[in-house]
């Protein structure tokens, strides 16, 4: 595999930063920067896993809601003590910052503070308590966001638009050329181990991110360092796919190994959830749906049923009859119990916002719910949770307006959940 190392002019890029004050008009520039304290994604886990630790009570908190001047399609949040920073993406490009308590929110600087393409941001918080976007602005896919590699040297990793895999820092820039899809995920582990999605395809013309967003042929493990090099590509036989981008990468069974959790969809019968061992093997897989251009929506895994039981929460059908399917996974069972249709779903439309929906205990009663958004409406938050007899809403949220964007929740310093979504031109935030 090629790789191709740039040095980089390191003082006329920092004399890029942003101060915040950018003319709006320009291009956003790509921010170096060091010693990270903490890191908000789009999809909350920088292994996939959209699922909180910690615990709160939502239900007894009146929610901190902020007046936007455009509607908000993007949500990140990052703790402060025991305060928490949000930023928005409105759909005119601005960037806007608050930093929220159990009462108040203020406006905060952000930089940059407009960006001329949509980007799914990632968003840093320095020790320094600077408030920057990650993301790379020269030739990084809009559909994808960089995750941090390195939080003491702000070393990241993106999709460029050509498909390449960049590993970059302040001085030092390494490429592969790994064909990835340029809405695909970059996963990190604890050993800085990379996985990505690649290798187009259109063998499945079924697409739930969007027609313009193929599916993937192969999923592949790459390592950082010493060398940004690929390690070992998984590859997905026809006819089956890998259809959307929510891959997890968690070790299910805690024998120190992760394992790869996909959705596989193929002509013939539709989605199944296929989880695969680091070395391509399969470890489980579900039944699948049996009905072609059908998914499933894997989300969270987490113990869900009991704390000795590890399971995948997952949407099957979630455009056009959603069901709740909790999935055993440490057992490689994957034994499954069904709620039933449900009046909440997770993916709303086809578009590629997969992350209107996450997990944790938001009731403090040591159980987790998964959180959904109302189908018809999508005015409320349904918080769903595994019983003996299957799966039932237990309690919900009613918002200011129509979910915009993805759902975002943070655990605070002292173990309590705060959780905002976009409703339009507001923010609201449970803040404890
Ligand atoms: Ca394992
Ligand atoms: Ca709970």
């Amino acid at each position: 595999m090629k790789i191709k190392i740039y040095a980089v002019l390191a003082s006329i890029l920092l004399s890029a930063c942003g101060s915040g004050d950018k003319n709006k008009n320009n291009s956003a520039n790509t921010q170096y920067f060091s010693q990270v304290q903490a890191v908000g994604y789009v999809y909350q886990q920088a292994n996939g896993n959209r699922l909180l630790e910690g615990q709160s009570d939502l239900q007894s908190l009146s929610p901190v809601t902020i007046d936007l001047p455009a509607n908000i399609v993007w949500l990140n949040s990052v703790a402060s003590d025991n305060e928490s920073i949000w930023s928005v993406m409105l759909d005119n490009g601005n960037i806007k910052a608050f930093q929220v308590s159990s009462t108040n929110a203020k406006e905060i600087s952000i930089s940059p503070n407009h960006s001329d393409t949509i980007v799914q941001p990632t968003l840093v918080l320095t020790q320094q308590q600077q408030v920057l976007i990650a993301n790379v602005f020269a030739d990084a896919s809009p559909y994808s966001s960089p995750v941090i590699v390195d939080k003491e040297n702000g070393v990241r990793a993106y999709v460029a638009t050509n498909g390449d895999l960049v590993l970059k820092s302040t001085n030092q820039e390494q490429r592969l050329s790994l064909n990835a899809l340029n809405y695909s995920r970059v996963l990190i582990d604890e050993q800085k181990r990379l996985l990505v999605l690649s290798q187009p395809t259109l063998s499945y013309n079924h697409q739930v991110l969007g027609q313009a967003h193929q599916n993937a042929a192969r999923i592949s493990l790459v390592q950082t360092e010493p060398n940004l090099e690929v390690i070992r590509h998984i590859n997905i036989n026809t006819p089956d796919v890998i259809e959307g981008n929510p891959l997890i990468w968690v070790d299910v069974d805690e024998d120190g190994d992760r394992e790869i959790i996909t959705t596989l969809s193929n002509i013939n019968q539709g989605a199944r959830i296929q989880v695969y061992n680091e070395d391509g093997s399969v470890y489980a897989q579900s039944t699948a749906i049996n009905l072609s251009y059908r998914w499933r929506h894997q989300i969270a895994v987490g113990p869900f049923k009991n704390a000795s039981e590890i399971s995948l929460a997952s949407v099957y059908i979630p455009h056009l009859g959603p069901v709740a399917e909790f999935f055993r996974l440490d057992d490689q069972s994957m034994s499954i119990e069904n709620s039933g249709s449900i009046t909440h779903s997770s993916h709303l439309s086809i578009s590629l916002n997969v992350d209107k929906t996450l997990a944790g205990d938001f009731d403090n009663d040591g159980k987790l719910e998964l959180v959904l958004v109302e189908r018809n409406q999508q005015r409320q938050l349904g918080m769903y949770e595994y019983n003996d007899g299957g799966i039932s809403l237990d309690w919900s949220l009613d918002l200011a307006g129509t979910v915009s964007s993805n759902l975002s929740a943070v655990r605070l310093n002292n173990n309590q959940l705060a959780l905002g979504v976009g409703v339009g031109k507001q923010l609201q935030v449970w803040h404890p």
